[in-house]
């Protein structure tokens, strides 16, 4: 689901006195340990195209103002999800978010290492569709560059990475539980991509959202477990070295016959008029 991240920020306390019951219940996540669920701990040098973003002013310094992920895709280019940059996550355009910067190079977001990069602006992707979650990306462009190594290459129409069955990696310092119990430290969690049929038959469409092949990917493990969750949108699907989707929306977090849904990089590609290989060096005219 497409949960606004503000409610599960604005309400923490409810959240966690949720969370030592459900244990003791027989229904408990399949997994309690992951990014992102079912994952293990990483360092960022691992996967240092996954960057944080921040706002300390709209979601406190704490966790170094961490509220989405995202994709360093070129030197001062960072894919996110648009739902990220939305009113409902921002609380206004985020033109109006002044300390709005992706932070990278940092593993551990309690500490101060690594890079924070301001943010110079901030392209929605005008044909992001609220209802069906179709196109679920944004592009911001940093004030000051990344590390060239930083950029991640990403996976093209017909690429053998979208191929279902596939190992995938998911990134992020989201929610662990499903109840809002956020890392502070980056993690991953490890995926299949799945059949577009079983996000079809699990998203027919409702008010969460409905799967739409052609710009989205699905991923998870059909027993669940492993799942993105809240506060990774925006952050990468890894398979092949390549990137293949930004983490987006899916019912609950790691339920069987619930997998997450991902924004299709290769429809992203499409509708910016990237070449793969420039990563993101290339602009559409009238793009960002
Ligand atoms: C979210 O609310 C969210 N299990 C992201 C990913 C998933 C569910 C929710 C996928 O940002």
């Amino acid at each position: 689901m497409r949960r606004p991240l503000v409610r599960a920020l604005s309400r923490p306390l409810i959240l966690a006195a949720v969370a030592m019951v459900i244990p003791l219940a027989s229904a408990a996540p399949a997994a309690s340990d992951g990014v992102v669920l079912g994952g293990y701990p990483v360092d960022v040098s691992q996967s240092p195209w996954t960057v944080a973003l921040s706002s300390r002013d709209r979601f406190g310094g704490m966790r170094s103002g961490q509220f989405c992920g995202g994709v360093a895709v070129g030197p001062t280019t960072v894919l996110t999800a648009a739902h990220c940059m939305g009113e409902e996550a921002l609380g206004g355009p985020p033109e109006r978010v002044s300390d709005l910067k992706v932070v990278a190079g940092r593993t551990d977001l309690y500490s101060d290492v690594g890079q924070e990069v301001s943010v110079r602006s901030v392209w929605v992707n005008p044909r992001y569709d609220r209802s069906s979650n179709a196109g679920d990306f944004a592009v911001l462009t940093l004030a000051e560059p990344l590390p060239a190594e930083a950029a991640i290459r990403m996976a093209g129409a017909g690429d053998g990475a979208y191929q279902p069955g596939g190992e995938a990696l998911v990134y992020g310092w989201g929610d662990t539980t499903g109840f809002g119990a956020y890392a502070h430290t980056l993690r991953a969690a490890p995926v299949h991509v799945l059949a577009d049929s079983l996000c079809e038959r699990a998203y027919p469409g409702s008010s969460e959202g409905a799967y739409l092949a052609q710009s989205m990917v699905c991923a998870g493990e059909a027993r669940g477990g492993r799942d993105a969750c809240q506060g990774d949108s925006g952050g990468p699907l890894v398979a092949q070295g390549r990137l293949i989707g930004l983490v987006s929306w899916g019912s609950g977090c790691g339920r069987p016959g619930s997998p997450g849904v991902y924004t299709r990089v290769s429809d992203a590609l499409r509708t910016l008029g990237w070449d793969v290989a420039a990563r993101g060096a290339h602009r559409a005219p009238g793009g960002p």
